[in-house]
Order: C-alpha cells, then sequence, then structure tokens
C-alpha cells in the first residue's frame, strides 16, 4: 500500500512539476509574443508614404516670439499636431511686429508658425481655463516659453499639469536656468552676450558683437525639440511625462564650447592658432575674440576676393589644412613653402599666419569667390564663398532640397521662407502656412477637444476665445 501511495506522489510531483514548467514555457512564449508585438512590422509601403515621424503626437502650443515658435515649427514638420493657443485680439506679438504688408501677419511670424493651428484663448479666464485643462488631458506636450512664473501665475503649474494629466511633457524655454538670473526676462541678445558668444565674437580692438545666426532663440528651440523627442521616447518605457527645461544661456554656451576649451588652453600658454600669437599681442586671462579666425585647430580667415571694393560679399572664407598644404602652395604660385623650414610644417606655419594668408590673399583676390571656391574644391581644399542673403534666396539647389520655399499666404500672398533643415528619407516635410489668428479656434473645440456645440457656445459667449459675447454684442 505505502509503495503504490509513494509511486502514486511521484507521479503527481512529476506532473506538477510538468504543469509549472508548462505554465513557464507559455509565460515565456507570451513574453516574446509582447515583444514581438512591440516591434512593428517593417514598413512595405515606398519611403516618405507611411506618415511622418511625429504623427498622433498632440502639442499644445503656448509659445510666442521666436524660441519656442522654432522648436513647435520643427516639431510640427515632423507630423506633431501643433495648436497654438494665442491670446484673442492680438495673438503671438510677432504678428504685428516688423510688418512689411499691411493687414498681413509679418513674415517674422508666418516664417516661425508654419504647419500649426491657432486657436484664440484668454487664459486667464474661467471658461479659458476650462478649456485649457481639455486640452492639457489631451495633449502629450506643452510647449511655452513665457517670462519666468508666468505659468504658474495662469494656474498651470507642473504639479497641475502633471495631475491632470501625467503623461504630459511640459517643455519651457527661459533665459537662465536655477541661479541669481532666473526671473529675468530674456531676448535673443542678452542670450548670447550671457551664454559667451558676444565675448568671444568680433575682432581684438573692437567691441564684443553679436551674431546674425539666432543661436539663442531658434538655438535653443533646436535644443528644445530634442529634449522634447527625448522625453517622448522615455515616456513609451515609463509611461510617464516629465519637465523639460533649456535656458537659453545654456543653449548659447553648448554653442561656445569651443571658446570654453579655449578658456582653459589658455592656463597652458599662448593660443597658437590665433592670428594675435603670430602678431605677439600677449593674451589676456579669458578668450579673447578672434575676429575670423578659425575655431578648430586648421588656421583659417576671410579674404578678399575680385570686386571686393564695390561688393560687400566679395569673400572667400580659406582654411588651410595641413593635408593639403601642398596643393595650396602651387595652387598660389608659391611652391618653394612646400619644403621650407618655416612653412612645411603646420607649427612653423603658426606664427607667420598673417604673411601666410596675405599671401594667399593676392591670389584670391585676382578671382572671383565662385572662381575659388571652383579651383580649391576641384583640389580638396576646404572653402567657402560669404553668401548674400539675396544669392542665398536665390540659389536652385537650395530650392530644390526644399531648404529655402515658396509659401503662399491668404493675406500676404507668396513668400519665401526657410524650410526643414533636418531631412528624414521617411517623414517628408510639406511646408504649409502658418494659421490666421484663431484660424481653427472652432474646430479645436469641436473635433480635438469634443465640446458639445451647447458646450462650444457657452464657451464662446463668455468671451474667452475672443468673440464678444451674444448679450453684449446686442446691447
Ligand atoms: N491669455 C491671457 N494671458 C496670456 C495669454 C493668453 N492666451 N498668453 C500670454 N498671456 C499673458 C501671460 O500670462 C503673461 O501675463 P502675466 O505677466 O500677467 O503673468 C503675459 O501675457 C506676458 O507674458 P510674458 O511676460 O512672457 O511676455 P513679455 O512680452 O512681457 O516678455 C519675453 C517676452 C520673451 C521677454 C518673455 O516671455 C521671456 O523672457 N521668455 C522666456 C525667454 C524666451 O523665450 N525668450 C526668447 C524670446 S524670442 O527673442
Amino acid at each position: 500500500m505505502a509503495k503504490k501511495k509513494a509511486k502514486k506522489d511521484k507521479v503527481k510531483a512529476k506532473d506538477k512539476a510538468r504543469g509549472k514548467a508548462k505554465d513557464k514555457a507559455k509565460s515565456g512564449k507570451k513574453r516574446a509574443l509582447k515583444l514581438i508585438a512591440k516591434t512593428p512590422k517593417i514598413s512595405s509601403k515606398p519611403w516618405g508614404k507611411d506618415g511622418k515621424a511625429l504623427d498622433g503626437v498632440k502639442i499644445l502650443d503656448f509659445t510666442h516670439v521666436q524660441s519656442g515658435p522654432t522648436c513647435t515649427q520643427l516639431l510640427a514638420w515632423f507630423g506633431a499636431d501643433v495648436i497654438k493657443v494665442e491670446r484673442p485680439g492680438q495673438g503671438d506679438i510677432t504678428r504685428g511686429q516688423l510688418v512689411d504688408v499691411p493687414g498681413a501677419d509679418s513674415l517674422y511670424f508666418t516664417m516661425l508658425n508654419h504647419n500649426k493651428r491657432s486657436i484664440t484663448l484668454d487664459s486667464k479666464s474661467k471658461e479659458g481655463m476650462r478649456v485649457l485643462e481639455r486640452l492639457v488631458k489631451t495633449c502629450d506636450v506643452l510647449v511655452e516659453n513665457f517670462a519666468p512664473g508666468a505659468l504658474d501665475r495662469m494656474g498651470l503649474t507642473w504639479e497641475r499639469i502633471h495631475s491632470w494629466n501625467p503623461r504630459m511633457i511640459a517643455a519651457s524655454v527661459k533665459g537662465f536656468g536655477p541661479g541669481a538670473y532666473e526671473d529675468c526676462k530674456v531676448y535673443e541678445n542678452v542670450a548670447q552676450c550671457a551664454g559667451g558668444s558676444a565675448s568671444t565674437t568680433g575682432f581684438l580692438d573692437g567691441p564684443p558683437l553679436v551674431t546674425g545666426a539666432q543661436i539663442g532663440d531658434s538655438g535653443t528651440g533646436l535644443h528644445l525639440a530634442l529634449g522634447i523627442v527625448s522625453a517622448l521616447y522615455q515616456r513609451n518605457r515609463t509611461g510617464r511625462g516629465q519637465h523639460v527645461l533649456c535656458a537659453m544661456q545654456d543653449g548659447v554656451l553648448n554653442l561656445c564650447r569651443v571658446k570654453l576649451r579655449d578658456q582653459q588652453r589658455l592656463a597652458h600658454g599662448p593660443l597658437k592658432e590665433y592670428t594675435q600669437f603670430g602678431q605677439n599681442i600677449p593674451f589676456g586671462e579669458a578668450t579673447p575674440r578672434a575676429g575670423n579666425d578659425s575655431g578648430g585647430g586648421q588656421p583659417g580667415v576671410i579674404l578678399k576676393c575680385k570686386g571686393w571694393e564695390t561688393d560687400p560679399n566679395a569673400y572667400i572664407y580659406f582654411i588651410t589644412q595641413a593635408p593639403v598644404w601642398e596643393k595650396i602652395c602651387d595652387l598660389i604660385g608659391q611652391p618653394d613653402w612646400k619644403t621650407h623650414p618655416d612653412y612645411a610644417k603646420p607649427p612653423a606655419r603658426l606664427p607667420r599666419l598673417t604673411e601666410i594668408f596675405g599671401r594667399i590673399e593676392q591670389w584670391t583676390m585676382t578671382k572671383t569667390k565662385f572662381e575659388v571656391m571652383n579651383e580649391c574644391n576641384a583640389l580638396d581644399i576646404p572653402v567657402g564663398p560669404i553668401l548674400s542673403m539675396k544669392e542665398i534666396a536665390e540659389d536652385p539647389a537650395l530650392r530644390a532640397t526644399g531648404t529655402v520655399v515658396e509659401v503662399d499666404h491668404p493675406k500676404r500672398g507668396r513668400y519665401l521662407s526657410v524650410g526643414n533643415p533636418i531631412k528624414l528619407s521617411d517623414s517628408i516635410t510639406e511646408v504649409k502656412r502658418s494659421p490666421l489668428l484663431g484660424e481653427h479656434t472652432d474646430e479645436i473645440l469641436s473635433k480635438v477637444l469634443k465640446f458639445t456645440p451647447r458646450e462650444i457656445a457657452e464657451i464662446k459667449a463668455s468671451g474667452a476665445t475672443g468673440e464678444q459675447p451674444q448679450a453684449r454684442a446686442a446691447e
């Protein structure tokens, strides 16, 4: 009997173990299937015909002027649905700044707000906040670049946003990060100055200069866009949103990192690639302004070309890259420099850069900038013509790639704009005109936020979207 029972128990134990193994195998299979389900099948649609990179992402765009709009425009170009919330009656202040065509939105606005929809909303009214709450609950990302504290004063603290929609990513541009200046309002050139760009731009004997490239505004907008896309990617794993902050000072400094490199190199001696080294001008305590010197290890400057006396842009940037030095010597008619101990090797050339570039300039002045470009590029010598905005606007190659685009606008007609400079082979950008103020208010209230016709009537009657309330209109 006892033997029989022991046998039965053994069989039972075996069955149990087998069952457990089966369960384990089942759950393993389930996990594998889940993983497979997470990895989408490779699309068989033609390139560029399977939607856009950010399709399905909804952005509550609370940005104005340049830094924030640059960011949301990029996201819109990649397919995000960008809903620009603007103050009734006025909208983004740039709509009316630097106006060239009376009655039409300025180029300042139209060139920074392509592919977006516009809803007018008084965020400080009760009904306006009702709509904002729905927007926060519906969207994936809120982007803003108000002055410090403005969003909190509206009642949209991070805690509130997060409690309404824990998946929401709230992204901000501010002038400065936490610290002494965190409450300051900041515009482009303030950031260029505070981020180290101005002190290192210009000539040694002149004042600090700001650059034409909007590294404070558009540069920070670019940084913010990367932060947002990264936060969206992390959300796929964690399920929760986060706050993304880009301070303009930080963004400018990031773009000026080679100047902080030079600041530290100064402790170990003069910066030999700077023109002032060859001129025997002593270095001070901080990275100096370097004129048009190259910021890298290959010396370079701007040289005159044929026509410089009358054309302010008849210049070329010329780099004496070491591997092509011998070709440069032959090209400018100075073959003896190939073997001369004062010129043959890069370290020997550093104290003589002014003389060397002077000799190269004698050659470039006999050619147009495009002739220099053609002759040098044929020999792999890196040079760059100083192109005017007129030349860029007319450049057929830039038009062909969509970097310079013509856009139609109902109030201003055709205008030129800069298209998406980031080209994705499977997410092709179509540049659409910027929205008129409040052009999509009704469509967003009903189709995106799903307010009923009665609710929409209530919201509108309150004046939150800017239209005159019925009662008052009748008075
Ligand atoms: N409904 C009601 N009120 C609204 C609104 C809306 N739809 N949209 C904005 N407002 C309100 C804000 O709540 C704020 O009100 P309070 O000051 O009473 O809180 C007010 O409009 C103005 O906002 P602001 O202070 O941001 O605007 P500003 O023109 O005075 O300053 C700027 C502009 C750019 C200096 C400032 O926004 C800023 O420093 N931003 C951060 C840095 C930045 O992005 N700078 C780059 C700008 S591009 O050169």
